[in-house]
């Protein structure tokens, strides 16, 4: 589908559009509820264990990224997400093989719910005084201000 789009444009552009819109993408979710912000904590692989992030992964074949991303949260939180919008700018994976993360925000189903660290070390709601004081990965640490935004702040 992105040749046919790009069709007509010249080869520099085809080129650079290939090589940074059709990476795979990594979804990412900025869940928001009552004012706070959930984050959790990796505890693999060893390089990103202990840093924090936004809950997410691969987006699978055949899967739109919203799919992916509640199919994400489930696994990793045991909760089921809605995506409200979207969030933030995509933010190069460098170290893996090329991939993009890309934010949704999102909110819980069952505000009722409690999401649980299924695979990660750590789950928490933060606030966003309390954001910059995380130890976020470097792709995420860049949604900062998104994430600000997204509590509510300018
Ligand atoms: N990643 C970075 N920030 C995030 C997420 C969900 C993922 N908020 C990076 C970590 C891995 C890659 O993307 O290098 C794939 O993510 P996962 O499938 O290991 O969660
Ligand atoms: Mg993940």
């Amino acid at each position: 589908a992105m040749e046919e789009v790009l069709d007509g444009y010249p080869a520099a552009v085809r080129e650079i559009t290939e090589e940074w819109c059709g990476r795979p993408v990594v979804v990412a979710a900025a869940i928001v509820d009552g004012g706070l912000l959930l984050a959790q904590q990796r505890r693999s692989p060893a390089r990103h264990a202990g840093g924090w992030e936004l809950p997410g992964g691969r987006v699978e074949a055949g899967e739109t990224e919203a799919q992916a991303m509640v199919r994400e949260c489930r696994e990793e939180l045991a909760v089921d997400v809605r995506v409200l919008g979207g969030f933030g700018t995509d933010v190069p994976v460098s170290a893996d093989g090329g991939m993009l993360l890309r934010g949704y925000l999102a909110g819980l189903r069952d505000r009722s719910a409690v999401p649980r660290p299924v695979e990660h070390r750590a789950v928490r709601w933060v606030g966003a005084d309390r954001l910059p004081e995380l130890e976020w990965l470097a792709t995420d640490r860049l949604l900062l201000d998104s994430m600000r935004s997204a509590l509510g702040g300018a």
